[in-house]
């Protein structure tokens, strides 16, 4: 018996929501993963710089997103993102949640980094060397799996 994804390689229905999130202006890394992950087949709604926690969780809940992909790379990352897990559960969006970016002021430990992401509710979070196709190769795991609890049928072969 075999099992295949509805959608299969077009990742169909499952939209990423991505976007500089507070002040940070830094536009050209989610334009770059945008068109990454568009050329994967992702369904994606960049947002933009400068965007608002509540315009993500607002993406996120009309789009039933599958993923939230948040950017920083001014340094502010940690305050910026303080209760956005929260406002995504209220909100019922279980979408998976990734960070990346330049996320801490100066040479920081990037295992402490990492810490206060993940305490902040990322399932995943990348440093600025990312390469766009690790962030396909990484959402195209993650929203597999999503969809083989929620989405996948049963074929026989
Ligand atoms: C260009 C630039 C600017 C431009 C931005 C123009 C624009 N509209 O985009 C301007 C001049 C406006 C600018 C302003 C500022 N900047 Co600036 N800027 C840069 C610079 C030189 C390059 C950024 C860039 O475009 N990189 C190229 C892209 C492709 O890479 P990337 O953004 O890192 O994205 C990749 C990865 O990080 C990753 N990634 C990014 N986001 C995400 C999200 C997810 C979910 C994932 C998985 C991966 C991921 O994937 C991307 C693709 O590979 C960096 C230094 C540097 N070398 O990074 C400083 C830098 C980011 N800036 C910095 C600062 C401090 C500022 C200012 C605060 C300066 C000031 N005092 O005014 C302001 C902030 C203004 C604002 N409101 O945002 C600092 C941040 C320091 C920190 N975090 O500790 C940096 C690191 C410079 C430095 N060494 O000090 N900046």
């Amino acid at each position: 018996m075999a099992v295949a994804a509805i959608g299969g390689d077009t990742h169909m229905g499952q939209t990423v929501i991505l976007g500089v999130i507070g002040s940070d202006a830094h536009v050209v890394g989610i334009t770059i993963l945008e068109q990454a992950l568009t050329a994967a087949g992702f369904d994606v709604e960049n947002l933009g710089v400068q965007t608002s926690k509540a315009e993500f969780v607002s993406a996120a809940e009309s789009e039933d997103a599958g993923a939230v992909l948040v950017s920083s790379l001014y340094g502010h990352a940690e305050q910026d993102c303080q209760g956005l897990h929260e406002r995504l559960a209220d909100a019922d969006c279980d979408a998976v949640t990734y960070i990346g970016g330049n996320l801490a002021v100066g040479q920081n430990d990037w295992a402490e980094t990492e810490d206060v992401f993940r305490e902040l509710g990322f399932d995943r979070v990348f440093d600025a060397e990312t390469d766009p196709e690790a962030v396909v190769a990484s959402l195209e795991r993650d929203l597999d799996h999503t969809t083989t609890e929620t989405e996948r049928v049963s074929v026989n072969s």
